[in-house]
């Protein structure tokens, strides 16, 4: 799988070019691009990278991967990142991380988003990876009823679990919880997004719609590109 991920990771470093404002995910998968771009720097690439995550953050400034923030710069050439699931439509899940809110941001700033990945990621309907909602803990029960209304509204009845980290709610970088929400199969992501994004204890969800450009798909056979 380690492999996998590296031969994905080494397709889509190919598409960075010098000076480029680069997107940088979150997940095993972007730490791999994040190691061939460290190699690609060391041999004289000049990029800035903006990282999705403090744990990104941190292996970009250990390998040296010169950064800058979306306070300093408006917009990315291009963000390369990790998936859970990707469906037919390049349509995601994201945030198994917890890194979505800014994977999200990031990817929105961006001219195109690259998404690297092996074969297991990819499926004919969005859902049975658990879908991570990012909530605001004030609140929560109230906000609970209305994700499970709007699922309902959207034909699924999914159990939602509150995310955990030894005994305690999982801490996201920007101080929120996340609700994983067990969906199945999700028919309709761009409505089930609209309604999720409607609720106001709800800051972000891990439906990204229209939002990947090409997903490089790495499986023993090679590397196949997908795009729309
Ligand atoms: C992080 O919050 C996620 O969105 C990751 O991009 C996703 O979970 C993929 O992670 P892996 O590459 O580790 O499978």
């Amino acid at each position: 799988m380690e492999n996998l991920k590296k031969k994905a990771a080494l397709a889509a470093v190919e598409r960075i070019e010098p000076d480029m404002l680069v997107g940088i995910g979150t997940g095993s998968t972007a730490e791999a691009f994040i190691y061939c771009l460290s190699e690609r720097v060391q041999n004289g690439l000049q990029i800035t990278g903006v990282p999705t995550s403090k744990r990104s953050e941190e292996l970009c400034r250990v390998l040296s991967i010169p950064l800058t923030t979306l306070e300093e710069v408006s917009h990315l050439d291009i963000t390369v990142d990790g998936t859970d699931e990707v469906d037919p439509c390049l349509n995601l899940i994201k945030g198994g991380g917890g890194a979505l809110l800014r994977e999200k941001i990031v990817a929105s700033a961006s001219r195109q988003m690259i998404v690297i990945a092996d074969n297991s990621k990819r499926v004919e309907h969005l859902g049975a990876f658990p879908l991570p909602v990012e909530v605001i803990p004030f609140g929560l029960t109230s906000t609970l009823r209305h994700i499970e209304k709007a699922l309902q509204s959207c034909g699924i009845t999914a159990e939602l679990t509150l995310r955990a980290q030894a005994h305690q709610p999982f801490v996201t970088d920007e101080g929120h919880w996340i609700v994983d929400a067990a969906c199945g199969r999700i028919d309709d992501p761009s409505g089930l997004a609209a309604r999720l994004s409607s609720i106001p204890g709800v800051v972000e969800h891990g439906l990204f719609i229209d939002l990947a450009s090409c997903v490089y798909l790495a499986s023993s056979e090679g590397v196949e590109m997908l795009t729309l």
